[in-house]
């Protein structure tokens, strides 16, 4: 029911009370220049993998073209992103990450 209506308070009540966020996947994008470790080391550090996981990820990027890092809420998960983009233009290297939602 929209706002307003008369039986809005049926409709609140069946509600669940707290519906979970929606959730974001930060998305790694391959390119022909960002060194691979350089990509592990951000993978590390920004998304908190061992070295193991990182590399399976980056090659995973660099075989298929992008590849999933996380999965978060949205703010996380853009800020994640902007922090990765951030981080590698300060060290010259094209590397990029997409958020979508999951
Ligand atoms: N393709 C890059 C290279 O050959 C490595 C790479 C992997 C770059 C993953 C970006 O997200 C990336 N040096």
């Amino acid at each position: 029911a929209q706002p307003g209506h008369q039986d809005d308070w049926v409709v609140e009540a069946e509600r669940p009370a707290l519906k979970p966020p929606a959730m974001y996947q930060v998305v790694m994008l391959n390119d022909d220049y960002t060194p691979m470790d350089f990509v592990v080391e951000v993978l590390e550090s920004f998304f908190g993998l061992d070295r193991e996981q990182a590399t399976r990820i980056m090659l995973a990027v660099h075989m298929e073209g992008r590849a999933v890092c996380g999965v978060y809420s949205r703010d996380v998960a853009e800020t994640k992103a902007a922090m990765v983009v951030d981080y590698a233009r300060e060290h010259q290297h094209p590397l990029l990450c997409e958020v979508e939602q999951v």
